[in-house]
């Protein structure tokens, strides 16, 4: 049932679309009704526009505040037009219908964005606009609510084809209308919560996302994917430019930020290089130059960094961009690319190139969001670091220089592989990797292993592992774990400590010569 529009009121703060919108309705010769701005917009085109101002008999008050709230507006959007008892009310008080509304809102979010002061950003809470969404959007049975310029042309279409709307796309537009209220409001709210408040974890959440891209599919192809973003939010991964390349998948979208996470912990750092795939590491070195970083990296684990996700702590350079293209890479991060580079990967159609322009602060908080079935886990973010400072030798020997630095590599590339993590380190490049097993001895075996393996492939008469460091993510619960290590080659231990067996571990360590430092911290990933 199509209803035919004769009075739309128009009020966008956006007014992209308003004059051809405009024009569409004066040709149907639907009275257009407009607020200040609007007003002016529509008029500077030669349009006839209604001040609000004149149909409600009040001036737009106190800066613009009080401009629609008033009942002959909201009475002519949320009167049932069937009802007898609305029809009187609307005829004793003089009041006229109203069938198509046209609001966006206040730009609350671009405001925050631009670091406007808080005066400023609280005089852009909108609440006529969201009150007129509402009324239209509770009353679609008899009128059509328009809040996004991109759906313009299908009300222009439906108008011109018989002057009025269908109730199928009232309805639609009336679900978009009520998604965009709560989004907006969810934002006002994330705002206070942001500038007001001192708990890390507040005592409810309205999470506001808009979705951004329309992903291929999910984690696996029967599954629906999209990326969703927030009106206010830290820029990450999500934020970053993509240069080149095939639109991002689900999954790459999840490696390349555990790439850029890890790569991040090297900010300060020498040029530094991280392979993930699957969203854990597979490859990790620092260097003096970004191509050595990454042939160090690379050399961790030839195989797995087919088809891997790279990223880099220095903008990119020619020589280093040829070497990422010896294999097939899907996507490449990078704080930024220079022409050379660029030019290197412009050969490659089908590898994603995303620039972030700088990197995250790997200190920083925030909170991270997990769903379980019918709930939401909520943690601050693992912004845990630690320095040479923070560690505790408990071992009779203490460790060398190199074997400190070693340590501190290791671990921190231990914080970004999945628990339960063993990662070997020698020389400011990861040596082996245990990823994801259920229990801590057999990452030991598997990163000693990975180790062996590709010293075999490079044709090197030693695997990295002797001599190496070795990072367990949390506390060996038995000395058997320490002992693979140790049979690995491993002179020098990292871990948090803390457990009951610790006494036995710090003995089996002392026997073998180990020496062993306390983080006090732990770094479980999931
Ligand atoms: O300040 S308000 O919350 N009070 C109102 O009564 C009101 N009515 C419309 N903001 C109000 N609006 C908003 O004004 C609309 O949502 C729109 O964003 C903006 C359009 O103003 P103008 O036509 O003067 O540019």
């Amino acid at each position: 049932t199509a209803i035919s529009i004769r009075r739309a009121l128009l009020s966008v703060s956006d007014k992209s679309g308003l004059v051809e919108l405009g024009r569409a309705l004066a040709a149907r010769s639907v009275e257009l009704v407009s607020t200040g701005g609007t007003a002016k917009a529509l008029r500077d085109a030669g349009l006839d526009v209604r001040d609000v101002s004149e149909l409600t008999g009040f001036p737009e008050m106190m800066d613009g505040r009080v401009k629609t709230l008033h009942p002959l507006v909201h009475g002519g959007l949320l009167a049932v037009r069937d009802d007898a008892a609305h029809v009187a009310a609307m005829e004793a008080h003089g009041i006229g219908a109203i069938d198509l509304v046209v609001v966006n809102l206040y730009p609350f979010a671009q405001t925050v964005a631009k670091g406007a002061a808080r005066d400023e950003v609280i005089e852009n809470i909108d609440i006529g606009g969201p009150s007129m969404v509402r009324s239209a959007a509770k009353n679609h049975a008899f009128v059509a609510i328009a809040t996004d310029p991109a759906d313009y042309p299908e009300l222009i279409a439906q108008i011109e084809a018989d002057g009025g709307t269908t109730l199928d796309m009232r309805r639609k537009l009336a679900a978009k209308a009520f998604a965009a209220t709560a989004a907006y409001d969810a934002a006002i709210g994330a705002w206070f919560a942001e500038v007001d408040q001192d708990e890390t974890l507040p005592a409810s959440m309205t999470v506001a996302l808009t979705k951004a891209a329309e992903l291929r599919y999910g984690e696996n192809p029967h599954q629906q994917a999209a990326l969703y973003l927030p009106a206010i939010g830290a820029a990450g991964i999500a934020q970053a430019e993509q240069v080149q390349g095939k639109a991002l998948s689900y999954n790459n979208y999840n490696d390349a930020d555990a790439a850029l996470e890890l790569v991040a912990e090297f900010r300060d750092g020498p040029p530094t290089v991280v392979i993930v795939k699957h969203a854990n590491p597979c490859g990790v070195a620092s260097a003096d130059t970004l191509i050595d970083a990454y042939r160090a990296a690379f050399a961790c684990d030839t195989v797995s960094a087919f088809g891997g996700i790279i990223a880099v702590n220095r903008p990119l350079d020619g020589p280093t961009a040829e070497a990422i293209s010896g294999i097939f890479t899907e996507v490449v991060v990078a704080p930024g690319a220079d022409d050379a580079a660029r030019a290197v990967f412009a050969g490659k159609k089908n590898l994603r190139l995303l620039l972030t322009g700088t990197l995250p602060d790997p200190a920083r908080g925030g909170l991270m969001l997990k769903s379980i079935a019918g709930g939401m886990l909520v943690q601050s973010r693992d912004a845990g670091r630690v320095a040479a400072a923070d560690l505790t030798v408990v071992t009779k020997r203490q460790p060398t220089a190199d074997e400190m630095a070693d340590c501190l590599f290791a671990w921190t590339v231990a914080k970004h592989v999945k628990s339960n993590a063993i990662v070997y380190a020698r020389g400011g490049q990861t040596a082996g990797i245990g990823a994801g097993q259920m229990n801590r001895l057999e990452s030991a075996r598997i990163a000693a292993w990975k180790a062996k393996d590709a010293a075999d492939k490079a044709g090197w008469s030693t695997p990295l592992t002797i001599g190496s460091a070795v990072a367990s993510d949390a506390f060996f619960p038995f000395a058997d774990g320490l002992m693979a290590a140790v049979e690995a080659g491993a002179t020098a231990v990292i871990q948090p400590g803390g457990s009951i067996r610790d006494a036995d571990v710090i003995a089996a360590a002392d026997e073998s010569g180990l020496a062993m430092l306390f983080t006090g911290m732990r770094h479980f990933r999931h």
